[in-house]
């Protein structure tokens, strides 16, 4: 059993419009839930134009950008918090590469998507991004501390 530090990481996770439509929302909580992460919060919103050129804000100046905003507005996105032991690092691998041709099988855009601009998930890239992405997308009353009665057979 670990330490208790570093068990309190979040980081943001979003199932991206291709994603919902695709009825790939239930695979892609159950792979977080059953790695052993704490769902913490999740809602399905339409996004606006205006929170995704913020959350994308580093991105603005590169040629795909329009194409982006209008992917990610093109229907509802499943928004999601996930909690847990270098949460944000594992996600990452989870997900795959950006581009899914890159991306090895066993993971989610390995295994459910071939276009780099249709890539069905999204997840924050460093614990900073989490943060900004958590407060860019929920407020604090949609967030949950709730007991995990599995913890001590995770950690
Ligand atoms: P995300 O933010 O969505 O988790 O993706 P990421 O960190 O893996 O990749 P990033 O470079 O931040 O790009 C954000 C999203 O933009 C789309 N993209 N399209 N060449 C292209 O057409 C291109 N490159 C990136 C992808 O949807 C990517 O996830």
């Amino acid at each position: 059993q670990t330490g208790w530090t570093g068990l309190n990481e979040r980081t943001f996770v979003a199932v991206k419009p291709d994603g919902v439509q695709r009825r790939l929302v239930g695979d892609i909580v159950h792979r977080f839930e059953k790695k052993g992460f704490k769902l913490v919060g999740m809602k399905l919103v339409q996004a606006s134009e205006d929170l995704l050129k913020e959350h994308y804000r580093d991105l603005r100046a590169k040629p795909f950008f329009n194409g982006l905003i209008q992917y990610m507005s093109a229907g509802p996105v499943v928004a999601m918090v996930w909690q847990g032991l270098d949460v944000v690092k594992t996600s990452r691998k989870m997900m795959g590469e950006t581009n899914p041709a890159d991306s090895l099988p066993g993971t989610v855009r390995g295994d459910y998507c071939v276009e780099v601009g249709r890539n069905v998930i999204h997840g924050s890239d460093s614990v900073e991004s989490a943060q900004r992405e958590i407060a860019l997308w929920f407020s604090q009353d949609e967030l949950h501390c709730w007991e995990d009665h599995s913890i001590r057979w995770i950690y």
